[in-house]
């Protein structure tokens, strides 16, 4: 196993219902991610879970009039599905509930308690319920309102515990300072800053247990409070790796290397994350990766507002790599950006079947009709061969380049211009005028050697954005599905004499208004 660890996590969400479009974009991502790394060399660790306590989940099991384990149960087990036909590749789903999790809590809980950095208090204040967050009287919208849904807030008032927070100012801000790469996108940074250090009331202490109802990890000193939600849930990301059972784990691959999150909650994750390892005496991840939404209708989706898309359908009717692809290459991860289904399948019909379908079918005829099915480099080169050829080499810098900075549609651009490079090609050297020709037999062998081969490094770089298709390519280019991420660099590494199978079309083209009506 390589000794170059990565630890990368989704967020742990709430399974107040089923997953829509939105946590799929950023699971999707995350799997991406786990994928390119993988194939780069490291040893990676992907986390995913479900954040099943509060008083949010508390709720909406008495709606259906069921005990909150009972109903997260169902839709854990929905969620799980979901993952499986996606096929996310994620090495740990973590539910806050689950036993050893909830030992780390109170261990957690009760070392920070001894340390003299919580203490009990009484909570005055406003409480957010669908983000389970609090807020001063000065940070709400109007209405009071909560400044991050714009839901109502309610007034609370009980006895808590309180977290040292304001103690980490200090430190929380030297840390920016000296990783500037920490919270990404960089902007985020000064939002933070502004909004929750130079405020009013600055960095308050937080509330960290609440009294009024009991859905949720008990403060092992104190019964009759439960550890706020959040504490809870940002602990799964050490549980997953050992935290309290594996130790000889948790120290290969703690710190994370990424948190993905969308930007809704970057905050919990830059200042009392940070602040509660601070506190723990264990290293900071090296980053946190805030991506923005996908809206609907520009509106945020959300259930009580009724536009929420569920990504089931979609899979159903057109597969699950039209989805990645779409969601990977759509939007610019970092900022918000609105899902529309006539988009979804204009992406589909341009990218995915004119561009990488019609390549892949018409070199695998070309190379069936022409030349028996077989692949074989006769060496006649063009001018126009090295113009392929040098495109194709460089493509793999350039998506190494757009993945560092987790810009998955700057890298799928750069596969896609050798696409229609390649499919250009075909238009240039014109193969059936080549295969009339006695003479120029060898030429097209040449022609139909290079279209395949620039299909064999497409079908490398695509693979960790959409592997199902990069594994059909291979099959009907007669390769196997060992994908070596090195192999894209070189030009002609596929083997004289390789036999193609003609096989289905990989993405049929769709007649949008047909498919709309339906
Ligand atoms: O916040 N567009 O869970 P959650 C893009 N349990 N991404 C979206 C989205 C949208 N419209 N809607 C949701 C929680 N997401 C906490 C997390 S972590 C220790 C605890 C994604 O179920 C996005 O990544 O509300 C967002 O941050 C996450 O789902 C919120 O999921």
């Amino acid at each position: 196993m390589s000794n170059k660890k990565f630890y990368v996590t989704t967020p742990i969400y709430y399974p107040s219902d089923n997953l829509h479009i939105g946590h799929t974009y950023c699971t999707v991502a995350v799997d991406c991610v786990k994928r390119f790394k993988t194939m780069q060399g490291y040893d990676v660790f992907f986390t995913t879970g479900t954040d099943e306590h509060g008083q949010k989940i508390e709720d909406k099991a008495k709606e259906f009039g069921m005990e909150p384990k009972a109903y997260v149960d169902g839709i854990v087990k929905n969620i799980k599905k979901l993952w499986e036909i996606m096929d996310i590749d994620y090495d740990y789903f973590v539910r806050s509930t689950d036993e050893d999790h909830e030992k780390d809590v109170q261990e957690i809980f009760q070392k920070l308690y001894d340390k003299g950095d919580i203490y009990k208090g009484e909570y005055k204040g406003y409480y957010c319920k669908p983000c389970e967050s609090f807020w001063t009287e000065a940070q709400l919208g109007e209405g009071h309102t909560c400044p991050d849904c714009g839901r109502s807030t309610e007034l609370t008032n009980e006895e808590s515990y309180f977290f040292r927070l304001s103690k980490y100012k200090d430190r929380l801000l030297k840390y920016y300072e000296d990783h500037p790469e920490f919270i990404e996108p960089a902007f985020r940074k000064n939002e933070m800053v502004k909004n929750f250090f130079e405020g009013e009331s600055g960095l308050e202490d937080l509330s960290v247990s609440r009294s009024t109802f009991d859905w949720g990890v008990k403060v092992p000193f104190d019964p009759k409070h439960v550890v706020y939600v959040w504490i809870d849930a940002l602990t799964c990301y050490l549980t997953a790796i050992g935290y309290g059972t594996d130790k000889e784990k948790f120290n290969d691959y703690w710190p994370a290397d990424v948190h993905f999150v969308g930007k809704e909650i970057i905050r919990f994750h830059v200042i009392i994350w940070p602040a509660i390892l601070m506190a723990l005496d264990l290293p900071l991840p090296d980053k946190v990766f805030g991506h923005g939404w996908i809206l609907f209708d520009n509106d945020k989706m959300s259930k009580s507002k009724g536009n929420v898309i569920y990504p089931e359908p979609i899979i159903k009717l057109y597969g699950v790599d039209a989805l990645k692809y779409f969601l990977l290459r759509e939007f610019s991860f970092g900022s918000d950006g609105s899902f529309n289904i006539e988009k979804f399948m204009q992406r589909l019909n341009s990218d995915l079947a004119n561009d990488l379908g019609n390549l892949l079918s018409r070199t695998v005829s070309m190379i069936g009709k022409y030349n028996d099915g077989i692949i074989k480099d006769m060496g006649v080169r063009e001018e126009v061969d090295d113009d392929l050829e040098n495109l194709a080499v460089s493509v793999v810098d350039n998506v190494e380049k757009a993945m560092e900075h987790y810009e998955f549609s700057v890298a799928l651009e750069a596969i896609w211009k050798l696409i229609r490079r390649t499919n250009k090609y075909v238009d240039e050297t014109e193969p059936w005028k080549l295969a009339k020709d006695e003479d120029k037999k060898d030429r097209l062998n040449t022609v139909l050697y290079n279209l395949a081969e620039s299909l064999r490094i497409v079908s490398v770089l695509i693979y960790p954005f959409i592997k199902e298709t990069s594994l059909k390519i291979r099959e009907q280019l007669g390769l196997d599905s060992k994908v070596s991420w090195e192999d894209s660099r070189v030009f002609g590494l596929l083997p004289d004499d390789t036999k193609v199978r003609k096989g289905e079309v990989i993405f049929p083209r769709l007649d949008i208004e047909a498919e709309i009506e339906r």
